[in-house]
């Protein structure tokens, strides 16, 4: 498939970077990874935080290489809210298979907290045998860069000091849409009667460099930084898969039904065909991912693949049809630059954005294994 090609270039280009200068790690990141394996054994209990989008690519090899027996951990599937809960199943289903505990989480929402924080009480509660709640438990979480741990830990302690009614300030870990923001072990409480605690912790990379397809999707959903490819590479990359999937057709309706209505602001008005302004309220849905800027990338995502005659099979043809996307894309993100080079760039960094923030489709890019199927 042409996805695949685009993600192999950018994987490809990404590896040989990374093989010239030696490692995926800084040396922060390697003295960092020694203390979080030096902890392992210590604590009660670890929650080996993913992405969703990636369920196997986001695994950190810290974990995967201790013995599964060995080991009491849940795997979170962090950013749910951007693979879709009903493709997650299937996910939870293969973890549940091999005898892993894991919970799809959203760390934005705070009903969903509240669930995983029980699940972590009681797991705490199971391992530890007892019904009397005199103890201290420390559970860490764990993972590779920009997954969620520390909006995960800043979503569990705020949820976890306020059911338990405790007084004090709370303390907020950095949350960054930039890979590799967290530097240190910090510890945050969660609950009371046991008192748990999390730590939070700085991102662990494996020396390894992964094969180019993990490392494609790693670059893509950004768990690693956008510096080792050109931002117009991974954003080709996002319309290859895009384009080849079918979640496009579900904005069918932006096309037809307003193409008489450009929207002007995201809010209350809009202005019609026949050039006079009228209340949409009723019109515009209130939910944020609704605002003007995503319809009208929706409309012109789905107006140029479904307009297009070529074979989206074929690379060089799935390369034209990018190529159109990057032009439409540009007029209407209003991008203007003397340079087409920056132009572009411009315009694959507000694309990313809006799929990275969830605003143009849920995907899943990890196939299951085909044994459990
Ligand atoms: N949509 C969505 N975004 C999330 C979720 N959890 C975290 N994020 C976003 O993902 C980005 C990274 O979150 P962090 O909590 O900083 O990730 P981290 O794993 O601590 O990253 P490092 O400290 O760099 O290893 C931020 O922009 C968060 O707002 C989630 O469940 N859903
Ligand atoms: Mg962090």
């Amino acid at each position: 498939m042409a996805a695949t090609q685009f993600g192999r270039r950018i994987g490809a280009a990404a590896e040989e970077k990374l093989r010239r200068n030696g490692s995926m790690r800084g040396s922060l990141m390697v003295a960092a990874s020694r203390a979080i394996a030096e902890r392992i054994p210590l604590v009660d209990l670890i929650v080996h935080v993913t992405d969703a989008r990636i369920p196997l690519s986001s695994q950190c090899h810290l974990l995967t290489n201790y013995p599964s027996t060995s080991i009491k951990q849940i795997i979170a599937l962090n950013k749910m809210d951007l693979a879709g809960s009903t493709s997650l199943q299937a996910w939870m289903d293969y973890f549940r298979q091999r005898n892993c505990v894991s919970c799809g989480v959203n760390a934005h929402n705070k009903e969903n907290i509240k669930q995983f924080l029980s699940l972590i009480q009681r797991q705490v509660r199971k391992l530890r045998g007892t019904d009397h709640a005199n103890y201290t438990a420390t559970v860490m979480l764990i993972g590779i860069p920009n997954v969620g741990k520390s909006a995960l830990t800043n979503a569990l302690h705020q949820v976890g000091r306020i059911s338990a009614a405790e007084k004090g300030k709370l303390k907020h870990a950095t949350v960054s849409p930039e890979p590799g923001e967290t530097k240190d072990i910090r510890s945050f409480k969660i609950g009371s009667h046991p008192n748990i605690y999390v730590l939070d912790t700085p991102a662990v990379l494996s020396p390894e460099v992964p094969n180019v397809d993990a490392l494609s999707k790693l670059i893509l959903t950004g768990a690693i930084g956008d510096c080792l490819v050109e931002r117009k590479e991974i954003a080709q990359y996002f319309l290859a898969i895009h384009n080849s999937n079918e979640q496009y057709k579900k904005w069918e309706k932006l096309s037809t039904n307003d193409n008489d209505t450009l929207f002007f602001n995201g809010t209350t008005n809009c202005l019609t065909s026949s050039g006079s302004h009228r209340k949409q309220s009723k019109q515009i849905p209130t939910d944020h991912t609704q605002d003007c800027i995503v319809q009208n990338v929706r409309r012109t995502l789905f107006e140029t693949v479904s307009s297009f005659e070529g074979n989206i099979r074929c690379e060089v043809e799935m390369e034209a049809l990018i190529a159109r996307q990057f032009i439409a894309l540009q007029e209407i993100m209003n991008v203007q630059s003397e340079c087409e080079e920056d132009a572009h760039d411009k315009v694959a960094g507000k694309l990313l954005n809006l799929f990275r923030t969830g605003r143009l489709g849920h995907y899943i890019f990890d196939h299951l294994p085909k044994n459990i199927l």
